[in-house]
């Protein structure tokens, strides 16, 4: 198994029998849902809801129950990946287009339980440009908002036209370069009218699962 698949797996040992679980979304999610699906086929039960169109296809094909929310009371356990991860367990996600339905996912369950490789460990966020959800109308001019903020904003492409994440919304990535204070700047992005939300995850998590090159797994 590589660092992903060895971070995945660990992971899924907290999966217990009875448990509703939000399954995550990008590579090293999708070796999770893999993982999970072969246990269901051992005889695990379980529910899943999902955080994006794309794992919640790749689970209905693997045989993993997924459910709607309205059948849910919470997560018991949501397994997913992240972009970086700093010293404070604060993350940037939403590389994958799916940072608002992974934070619904990530603030409604008991536990979050990140899956990464070495590569993802920073000592302060912002080397990765920050997703950030945007309504489509006026978005120009909550694009300048963003760049005020101190940052050079993009509007990510698809097939040479903006990129349509599942909930019909823009993602404008943000290139800040460093982000010493997530919080603080978590505020002013949700303080501009047109932002649906951002992929910075602060103090969300309390469990992260670091996949080595080496064959070893961690836990930070
Ligand atoms: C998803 O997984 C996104 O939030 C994040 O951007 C991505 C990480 O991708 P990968 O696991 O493929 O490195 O949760």
């Amino acid at each position: 198994m590589n660092a992903k698949q060895l971070a995945a797996a660990e992971a899924v040992t907290h999966i217990e029998d009875g448990m509703t679980v939000g399954l995550g979304t990008g590579s090293t999610s999708f070796f999770a849902i893999h993982r999970i699906a072969e246990r269901v086929k051992e005889g695990l039960r379980i529910r899943a809801v999902s955080s994006s169109k794309g794992s919640e296809s790749l689970a209905r094909e693997l045989g993993i129950p997924i459910v709607p929310f309205a059948d849910i009371d919470a997560i018991d356990a949501t397994i997913d990946g992240a972009d970086e991860v700093d010293e404070a367990f604060n993350l940037i996600k939403g590389g994958g287009g799916a940072l608002l339905r992974e934070k619904i996912l990530a603030a409604n369950s008991r536990r979050f339980i990140v899956i990464v490789d070495e590569s993802k460990l920073v000592r302060t966020l912002g080397a990765f440009p920050l997703p950030v959800e945007v309504v489509p109308f006026a978005h120009e001019l909550t694009v300048r908002k963003l760049e005020a903020l101190g940052c050079k904003p993009a509007i990510r492409q698809a097939d040479g036209r903006p990129f349509i994440s599942d909930n019909g919304n823009y993602i404008v990535d943000c290139r800040f370069g460093a982000i010493p204070d997530p919080a603080e700047l978590s505020v002013r992005l949700h303080a501009i009218p047109g932002v649906v939300e951002h992929g910075l995850f602060v103090r969300m998590t309390e469990t992260v699962v670091v996949g080595g090159a080496d064959g070893s797994t961690r836990y930070l």
